[in-house]
């Protein structure tokens, strides 16, 4: 099997700058190595061009730079619709979580094509599911999920047409902590499954992956893992820029990620918000290679 990677060095959805070291940072941890180990080949790598926060400026504060966000997520919808179709694996790494509008509705439009549709599961502190009324920063990054279930900016959730790029009840949050007032009652209302740190703690790990795994696998041709590395306790991956304590633990991420890949139906997978410069050596960057192992089927015997 191929996997082809996919770069987009994005920082403009995010107030902290840093995020678009992540795929460099991902490299010198030997992400491509590591999957090649394996028994994959790692076809390709694309690099999704990014302008820089310096040439620009933007005017709209609900949703700061929309326009170029928009652009970056319409090129990388058509890199993943192009990957799909050649039959490689997509894994896209970020950048800041703006860019799962991009890969999401790239991966639906490729289904669509068959009449299929595309699960979700989206690992994160945050639910993500702002809408540029609702935001408290304006930062794009906190809104993904909503533009993929359809609500939000029209242009924003329709790229490459797919409109929603994902049916509300195939969409599992996992791992929330850190929800904004106004976000709350979005997702609440929403249709989507949520999981968050307490049930976690009740049920487990290995529960809340399994019941993941089946609304996520109800009536679709296979899901795809939109891996906020915040999610993770700060213990864990100190290396993002909006930690939020008591998070989930690096054996947790792990036996999510286990039981994704002892599935089958994993189509893709993105790993966003490494920030380097606030890492410990790339110890984050490290870690999450071994959580993208996982993914990908390692198992220890
Ligand atoms: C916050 C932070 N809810 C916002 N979101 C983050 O700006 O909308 N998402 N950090 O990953
Ligand atoms: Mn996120
Ligand atoms: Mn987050
Ligand atoms: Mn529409």
């Amino acid at each position: 099997q191929a996997v082809h990677i996919i770069n987009v060095p994005l920082d403009l959805g995010a107030s902290r700058r840093g995020t678009d070291a992540g795929p460099s940072a991902f490299r010198v941890a030997g992400l491509s190595a590591a999957l090649q180990r394996l028994g994959y080949t790692v076809s390709q790598e694309t690099d999704i061009p990014v302008p820089a926060m310096e040439t620009r400026k933007t005017d709209n504060a609900s949703a700061r730079f929309k326009d170029e966000i928009l652009t970056v997520c319409q090129e990388l919808a058509s890199t993943t619709l192009q990957v799909m179709d050649a039959g490689e694996i997509p894994l896209v790494i970020g950048g800041d979580h703006s860019i799962a509008m991009g890969t999401v509705s790239g991966l639906s439009a490729h289904f669509a094509k068959a009449q299929k549709r595309l699960g979700l599961i989206w690992f994160d502190a945050h639910g993500d599911m702002n809408l540029p009324e609702s935001s408290p920063s304006g930062n794009i990054h906190g809104m993904p999920l909503s533009h993929l279930i359809g609500m939000g900016d029209p242009d924003l959730s329709n790229i490459l047409g797919a409109h929603p790029a994902v049916d509300v009840k195939n969409v599992v949050l996992i791992g929330i902590r850190d929800i904004d007032r106004i976000e709350r009652e979005i997702i609440n209302k929403s249709g989507v499954t949520a999981f968050t740190m307490r049930e976690i703690d009740e049920i487990g790990m290995a529960r809340v992956a399994r019941r993941a795994l089946e609304i996520v696998n109800d009536g679709t041709a296979g899901f795809h893992v939109s891996f906020d590395l915040d999610g993770c306790d700060p213990e864990v991956i100190p290396g993002t820029g909006t930690t939020v304590p008591g998070g989930v633990s690096y054996r947790e991420a792990h036996l999510l990620l286990e039981e994704c890949a002892a599935h089958g139906g994993m189509t893709s997978m993105e790993v966003v918000e490494l920030n380097p410069f606030l890492d410990h050596r790339n110890v984050s960057a490290e870690r999450a290679v071994t959580l993208i192992q996982s993914a990908f089927g390692r198992s220890i015997l």
